[in-house]
């Protein structure tokens, strides 16, 4: 991508700023795009809203864990996110006061929370605490994500991987991709070819040391634990949080070679907006301190 130069030079900045004694997650979070032409016209696109990214990147910075977020473009940011459905010009109201002219008064029950939220945000900015990086396709995703280990690589075991983003198993390579928009009159679509996977190269040769956890994404529930074993099997990563579409806001399982653990959140809890991904980060937070203590 044309900007993982100056990205690269960010995140070497960010590793250096916080020196080697704090905890780096680096996040993944929305979904991969695929384009099928290079004057791209159509694209084969991932789900995910983001929300699983955006959210447990709070909960680490609440942990004290200095964050890289890397997200696909648009998707839902940590803090903003809680503002997304909201028209932000409805909220806002401009003073027309001689004296108070050009001051902006904010309505505070359009942006619940606001002032708390705000306060947070401003913290970990002022910090330097929250780093994020923007991807939109497949391609960029994979050289940032190998930029980010690299740049990460000096922590070692105080670095974890909490890959999240939903992530193409198919691709063009740019040897085969038509330039100019493909034809519907010259048959049917038999393109695509399978992407190596990442989690290899990452847990192998960028970030040896590091802490790494996938997430494993099904529609049918019967067949979703035995893909998260496979994975940990193939890639020799800690953990994979297993997840099924329709469910994966109540419910997941942490599943390690050793054990698994289901994370329910209850109906009441549910009502009072408890967040699974709140959950998901104190178990993961308290295995990577396990982690840490067997590596010295
Ligand atoms: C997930 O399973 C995430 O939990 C979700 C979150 C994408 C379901 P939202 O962003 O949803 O809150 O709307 N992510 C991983 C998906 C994935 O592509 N995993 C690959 C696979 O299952 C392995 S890296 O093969």
């Amino acid at each position: 991508p044309s900007h993982v130069e100056e990205v690269k030079k960010l995140m070497a900045e960010f590793a250096e700023h916080h020196g080697s004694a704090g905890r780096r997650v680096v996040i993944t979070s929305g979904g991969t795009k695929v384009p099928l032409e290079s004057r791209t016209v159509r694209f084969l696109d991932n789900f995910s809203s983001g929300r699983r990214g955006a959210s447990s990147a709070k909960y680490f910075l609440d942990s004290g864990y200095a964050v890289i977020f890397l997200h696909r473009h648009r998707s839902l940011y940590p803090y903003t996110r809680l503002y997304t459905g909201v028209n932000l010009l409805d909220s806002l109201q401009l003073v027309t006061g001689k004296e108070d002219a050009g001051q902006i008064l904010v309505d505070q029950n359009a942006l619940p929370n606001i002032a708390k939220v705000l306060k947070r945000y401003q913290a970990v900015k002022a910090a330097g605490l929250l780093l994020p990086v923007e991807f939109n396709t497949l391609s960029e995703y994979l050289h940032l994500l190998k930029a980010a280990a690299q740049a990460l690589s000096s922590i070692g075991s105080k670095a974890m991987f909490y890959l999240a983003a939903a992530v193409s198993d198919f691709y063009i390579p740019a040897y085969e991709m038509p330039e100019h928009k493909i034809q519907s009159s010259n048959g049917p679509l038999q393109i695509m070819k399978m992407v190596p996977k990442m989690l290899s190269p990452l847990v192998k040769d960028w970030a040896p040391k590091a802490f790494v956890i996938s997430f494993k994404l099904e529609t049918d529930p019967s067949i979703l634990l035995e893909r998260a074993w496979r994975a940990l099997e193939t890639y020799n990563h800690q953990t994979v949080v297993a997840n099924v579409l329709d469910t994966r806001r109540g419910y997941v399982v942490v599943v390690t070679k050793d054990t698994q653990q289901e994370l329910v959140l209850t109906d009441e809890e549910v009502q009072k907006e408890v967040e699974i991904e709140d959950r998901i980060v104190s178990n993961l937070t308290e295995a990577h301190s396990e982690f840490m203590s067997r590596q010295v």
